[in-house]
């Protein structure tokens, strides 16, 4: 299987970790991903033809293309078998895609949209905007409050185990740095975010450091 993903990507991170915790080998293919319009290999044609959405990541599995990075882990830990990350309970599942939805819909918009300004800004971008920073923000706090009440008496977001779940929403705060996400005025989502991280499959997919704007 190939998957065609950015190494500094929040979105192919949470597939790429969920592989590790499975022990499955996927080809990595790295796309130089940018916004639309600053000719990233994303805009490609031959790119577009795999994700109309010129976004990474994407799976190629033979005759399937498959693109969302969720729609992906659902695929890999499916096709795995029975697997503690997820489940064959249809409860369970729900639990756990309650989060992943979750994490597309809501927390990942606000770090997404801090990433933009703020890395935006150092890649040459326009100036971070401070009514745009502030709305982010406020967005990123509503929903790390959800997260804390979460896991104020529980180590794990679903099931009281560590699942896809806990994989897609850690992964939505990789950048924490660059983005400068306040995960610190959150502690219990601090405290399992660190869980997360001792993980070999989390450390073992750490990105190489940035490379800098002029490179
Ligand atoms: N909901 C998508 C989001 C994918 C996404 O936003 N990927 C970013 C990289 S982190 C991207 O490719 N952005 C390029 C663009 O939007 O033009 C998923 O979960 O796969």
């Amino acid at each position: 299987m190939k998957l065609y993903q950015n190494p500094y990507s929040q979105h192919s991170r949470r597939v790429v970790v969920l592989a590790a915790e499975l022990g499955l080998e996927l080809e990595l293919i790295n796309v130089d991903v940018r916004p639309k319009g600053w000719g990233g290999e994303n805009e490609r044609p031959e790119f577009l033809a795999k994700n109309p959405n010129a976004k990474v990541p994407v799976l190629v599995d033979g005759e399937l293309t498959l693109w969302e990075s969720n729609a992906i882990m659902w695929y890999l830990a499916e096709g795995h078998g029975d697997t503690p990350l997820w489940s064959s309970d249809r409860r369970e599942r729900a639990e756990i895609g309650k989060w992943q939805l979750w994490q597309a819909a809501q927390l990942s918009v606000a770090a997404d949209g801090l990433l933009s300004e703020r890395f935006g800004a150092i890649m040459g971008g326009p100036p971070a905007d401070a009514e745009r920073v502030g709305r982010y923000e406020a967005a990123f706090h509503r929903w790390a409050d959800v997260l804390d009440g979460a896991l104020e008496s529980h180590d794990w977001l679903a099931c009281d185990r560590f699942t896809c779940a806990d994989i897609a929403v850690a992964a939505a705060l990789m950048q924490q740095q660059l983005a400068q996400l306040p995960v610190e005025q959150h502690p219990a989502t601090q405290a399992w975010l660190a869980r997360v991280q001792q993980r070999d499959s989390w450390r073992s997919t750490e990105p190489p450091p940035m490379p800098s704007p002029s490179s």
